[in-house]
Order: C-alpha cells, then sequence, then structure tokens
C-alpha cells in the first residue's frame, strides 16, 4: 500500500501531496506543526499535540480553518490510512499561499497537511549505551523573539545546532538561552540527575513545553522521585549522576558524554533506565 498524506481535507498518494511555491510556509517559514507517534495504532497524548498545535498557531496569529475535533479526526484517518501500527505523524499548518512580502494577510487559505511515516532520530545501540552530545554556540531564540514554546516551521535556530552537532561528530546539541541557561536539545528537552532528584530546565527558561518531558515528569512523580524545574548551567551538566533526553522522535535516550566528559559513571544511570522503562511500558501498553 503507498503511503498517503492528507491534504486540506483529502487523503492523497505521496506524490500528489503538492502545495504552492507561493506559500508562506515555504517562502517565509510562516506556520506551525506537531510530531505526533502512534503506538501499537494508538496515538499517544492526541489531545496535548491537538492543544500544542493551536497555542503555536494563535501564538503567531494563525486561525486554523478546522475545529481540533476534525484535525484529531483527520490525524486518525491518516493512521488509518497508512497501516502503520508504530508510526510518527506530522502534522503541518501553513499560512497557504500569499504574494511576495511578509504580510500574512496576503494569504487567503492556510494550507493543511498530514505525513504518517517512521522516524528514527538516534541509532538503536545509543538507546542502550547512551548519547555523546555537545554545547552548541548557537544560543536558542530569545523567548521574545520567536518564543520557542510555539512550535513553528522555522527550526533554523535549531538547524544550526545541530549542524554543530554534526560537525562534532555527534548526534544533538545543548542550546543554551541568552541568559546562559540550559534551554534544551535541538529536538527534546532535558533531564539530569543528581542525588536522586530529577531537574529540568522550567519553561521560562525558553524551551519547546514537551509532552514526553511531562509525561516523564508524570512518571517520576508517580513513583516518588522528586523533580524540580530548575534554571541548570552547563557546571551542573558536567557535575550530573546521569541526563537525558525526551522528545516524541526521540523517547527517552540516555546521555553519557557532554563536552566529551563523562557525565556520571559514563553510562546510562539508574533512573534513567527505570524511567525509560516506564516510559516504554506506558507507550506500548
Ligand atoms: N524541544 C524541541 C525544540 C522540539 O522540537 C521537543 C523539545 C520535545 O517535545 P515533545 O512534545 O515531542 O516531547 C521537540 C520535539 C523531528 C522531530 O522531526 C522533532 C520533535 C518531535 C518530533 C520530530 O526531528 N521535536
Amino acid at each position: 500500500m503507498g503511503s498517503k498524506v492528507w491534504l486540506n481535507g483529502d487523503l492523497v498518494g505521496r506524490d500528489d501531496a503538492k502545495i504552492s511555491v507561493f506559500d508562506h510556509g515555504v517562502l517565509y517559514g510562516d506556520g506551525v506543526f506537531e510530531g505526533i507517534r502512534s503506538y501499537g495504532g494508538k496515538l499517544f497524548r492526541l489531545d496535548a499535540h491537538v492543544r500544542r498545535l493551536y497555542d503555536s498557531a494563535r501564538g503567531i496569529r494563525l486561525a486554523i480553518p478546522m475545529t481540533p475535533q476534525e484535525i484529531a479526526k483527520a490525524i486518525a484517518d491518516t493512521l488509518a490510512a497508512n497501516g502503520l501500527a508504530d508510526s510518527y505523524i506530522r502534522v503541518v499548518v501553513t499560512r497557504g499561499a500569499g504574494t511576495l512580502g511578509l504580510d500574512p494577510n496576503r494569504c487567503t487559505h492556510p494550507n493543511v497537511f498530514i505525513i504518517c511515516d517512521k522516524i528514527a532520530l538516534y541509532p538503536q545501540e545509543l538507546y542502550e549505551n547512551g548519547l555523546e552530545v555537545i554545547t552548541a554556540a548557537t544560543m536558542r531564540n530569545h523567548p521574545n523573539a520567536v518564543n520557542p514554546r510555539l512550535k513553528s516551521l522555522n527550526y533554523l535556530n535549531n538547524i544550526l545546532a545541530k549542524i554543530e552537532a554534526i560537525d562534532a561528530g555527534t548526534f544533538e546539541a545543548v542550546m543554551l538561552n541568552h541568559l546562559g541557561y540550559v534551554a534544551e536539545c535541538t529536538g527534546d528537552n532535558l533531564f539530569i540527575v543528581r542525588d536522586a532528584t530529577l531537574f529540568t530546565p522550567p519553561i521560562s527558561a525558553g524551551i519547546l513545553e514537551g509532552i514526553t518531558r511531562d509525561e516523564i515528569i508524570a512518571i517520576a512523580r508517580a513513583e516518588g522521585t522528586e523533580v524540580r524545574e530548575e534554571n541548570l548551567t552547563r557546571h551542573d551538566l558536567y557535575v550530573a549522576d546521569e541526563c537525558f533526553l525526551t522528545g516524541t522522535a526521540a523517547e527517552v535516550i540516555p546521555v553519557v558524554r557532554i563536552d566529551k566528559r563523562p557525565i556520571g559513571e559514563g553510562k546510562p544511570g539508574p533512573v534513567t533506565k527505570r524511567l525509560a522503562e516506564e516510559f516504554r511500558r506506558r507507550t506500548r501498553a
């Protein structure tokens, strides 16, 4: 079965899923998106993703021409049409085709499309042995510029940091915010463990309010682990007992080296393993 893309109300073949080169999503990165996983044919935390999509759209003053219920149904229909039990779903809303020039009012109709495919960010082996990361020189977007809470189509900030990671021979980069505190990685949130307490940067550090992050915080609290959302410095990372990243695409992945420094024992720690195991159980349940 060829893959189907949902485009403005129709399920079309992958090669027929086309939008205009005058779409401001293409010309200016003017649009928003979501990345959602399905496990065993079930959409993981769909409502939270739909809500964030609408928040992002509101943040850029883009009116999605559908209700949240309609979007949720379109996502479910796309999943069903592709027959993938474990999949990655990309929902995109662009400002739509307009004229050259920034004015979004020249765009009459947002484009909405939904792709259902597979995603593998990191080699499987790294989920067992841990990932090496660097700190990027590129700082995370200032919250008063493009707020990182918005999942906008302009990911250049993250892409520039990702290039630094790749240049350094690693897969991921830690991004600091304008104050020098740890924000997040290019497509994942960051956690550390110190003395059996879990720490993660607060939303006010200028990060995406990750749904996997939220799930991990809930899992940790449910098992009685203290979780603190606090500003972290690079030094906090270097002296951590454990470190791991969370994201829809990445899921939960241990970090064992940052800027060539081993974290803790230099291998995935017990708290990370426990939380990753429970995350696996909840998603595969
Ligand atoms: N921070 C950023 C900047 C992200 O883009 C996360 C954190 C994690 O959020 P969630 O809600 O997914 O736990 C993200 C999410 C991709 C891809 O194609 C990236 C993300 C999600 C899915 C796919 O690289 N980033």
